[in-house]
C-alpha cells in the first residue's frame, strides 16, 4: 500500500523532473558556432531537389561514415546549384535554429562559382541573407576546403579581402575563416599556414580550423596547435578528437565538439564515449568547449537535440556554462549581447 504509493510518487516526480530538464534545455538560449551551410540543409529540402534532378540519393540511407559523408556532400553540391537555392537553405536554417533557442550564430560555407556567377557573388549573397535575419544574429565564417589545394584558397580569399573593402555588409558578417574539407585529402595545415596567418593577422580575423577529427592523426595536429597557442583567442578547433589531454592542457582555444557527428565519424556506440567531451566534464585543466551541428541535414540532428544529447550522457551538468563559453570564444563581440538581449526576452 504505501510503499507502492511512495514507489509510484518517486517515478512521477523523476518523470516530471525529466520533462522539465528537457523542457528548459530546448528553450535556452544557445549559440551555434560550427555549422556548414550545405550541410545543413533541410533532409526534406535535399530529397525534394535530388527528385527534382533526378538525382541517385542511395548515399542518404547509408551509415554515416566520413567516407559516406562526402558523398552527401556532393550530392547536396549538385542539388545546390544555384545562388537562389542557396539564400533558400540559409534562411530555412536560421529559421530552424532560432526556434531551437539559438541567439547567434557563425555559419560558414565554400564559396562556389554557380551559374556563371562569380564566388563573390556567392559571398554576397549568403552575407545579404544572414544580415536581414530577424531574431538571431548571424555572422559568416569564410570556408577553404583542403581538397581544393591552396592556390584555389588562395584566389577565393584575395576576392575576399576584396569584397570586404567594397561591401560594407560583407565586411560586418565575415567574422573569420574555417579550415575544412575531406581530411583525407593530401593536402596538410601547412600548405594553407600562411593564409590563416594572413587571415589572423593582417585582416584581424578568426581562425577555426578542423582538426583531429579521425583518430588517426593525420599529422596537421602539431601544426596547428603551436598556430593556436601563438594567439589562442583568434583560433577555434573544429572537432580536436584525436589530440591527448596532455597536449591540450593549458590551451585556451575553444573546442567545437559536434556530438551526432563525432559520434558517427568514430562509431562510438554511446556518446560517454566522446574523449573530448568526457573530458571536458570530467577531470579539470580541459580547455572551454561549444556544444554545435557540424551538419544537420547530413546527421540529422539539431541544436537543440544536441544539448540535449549531452545532458543525457553527462547530465547533470552546467549547460550555461558551455553557452557562456561559446559566447566568450565568437570572433564577434556582439555576440554577448545577443545572448543577453535573449536570455532577457524568455527569461531562459
Ligand atoms: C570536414 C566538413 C565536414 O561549405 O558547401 N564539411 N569538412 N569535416 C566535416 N565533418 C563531417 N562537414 C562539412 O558545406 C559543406 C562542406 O563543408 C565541409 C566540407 O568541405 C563540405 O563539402 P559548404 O556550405
Amino acid at each position: 500500500g504505501a510503499a507502492a504509493t511512495g514507489l509510484a510518487a518517486a517515478v512521477a516526480a523523476h518523470i516530471l523532473r525529466r520533462w522539465r530538464d528537457r523542457r528548459r534545455i530546448r528553450r535556452m538560449t544557445k549559440v551555434e558556432l560550427h555549422a556548414h551551410l550545405n550541410g545543413s540543409i533541410r533532409p526534406a529540402t535535399l530529397k525534394r531537389l535530388a527528385a527534382e534532378r533526378g538525382l541517385d540519393a542511395a548515399c542518404l540511407d547509408r551509415k554515416r561514415t566520413l567516407e559516406v559523408c562526402f558523398e552527401i556532400f556532393a550530392l547536396i553540391h549538385k542539388c545546390v546549384d544555384s545562388l537562389e537555392i542557396v539564400a533558400v537553405i540559409a534562411r530555412e536554417f536560421l529559421e530552424d535554429l532560432r526556434a531551437d533557442g539559438c541567439a547567434y550564430v557563425e555559419l560558414r560555407t565554400t564559396p562556389r562559382a554557380l551559374q556563371g556567377r562569380t564566388e563573390a557573388d556567392y559571398v554576397r549573397t549568403v552575407c545579404r541573407v544572414l544580415s536581414e535575419a530577424s531574431g538571431i544574429t548571424a555572422r559568416l565564417l569564410v570556408s577553404v576546403d583542403r581538397s581544393r589545394g591552396p592556390e584555389a584558397a588562395a584566389k577565393t580569399l584575395a576576392e575576399v579581402a576584396q569584397l570586404r573593402r567594397s561591401d560594407a555588409t560583407v565586411d560586418r558578417i565575415v567574422v573569420g575563416v574555417d579550415f575544412s574539407g575531406n581530411p583525407t585529402s593530401k593536402h596538410g595545415f601547412d600548405a594553407f599556414e600562411h593564409l590563416f596567418r594572413e587571415v589572423r593577422d593582417q585582416w584581424g580575423l578568426g581562425c577555426a580550423l578542423h582538426v583531429g577529427e579521425t583518430p588517426r592523426s593525420d599529422g596537421d595536429s602539431a601544426k596547428i596547435l603551436a598556430f593556436a597557442r601563438e594567439k589562442p583567442r583568434r583560433v577555434r578547433f573544429g572537432h580536436a578528437l584525436a589530440f591527448s589531454d596532455d597536449e591540450l592542457r593549458g590551451c585556451a582555444s575553444l573546442i567545437e565538439a559536434c556530438p551526432s557527428s563525432n559520434a558517427a565519424t568514430l562509431d562510438l556506440a554511446r556518446l560517454e564515449d566522446h574523449p573530448r567531451l568526457w573530458c571536458h566534464f570530467h577531470s579539470t585543466g580541459s580547455p572551454p568547449l561549444a556544444i554545435c551541428t557540424d551538419d544537420t541535414g547530413v546527421f540529422g540532428c539539431s541544436l537543440a537535440g544536441e544539448y540535449l544529447k549531452v545532458w543525457d550522457a553527462f547530465g547533470p551538468v552546467d549547460l550555461v556554462r558551455v553557452v557562456d563559453d561559446a559566447a566568450a570564444a565568437a570572433f564577434d563581440a556582439c555576440c554577448g549581447e545577443a545572448v543577453r538581449r535573449r536570455r532577457a526576452m524568455y527569461n531562459v
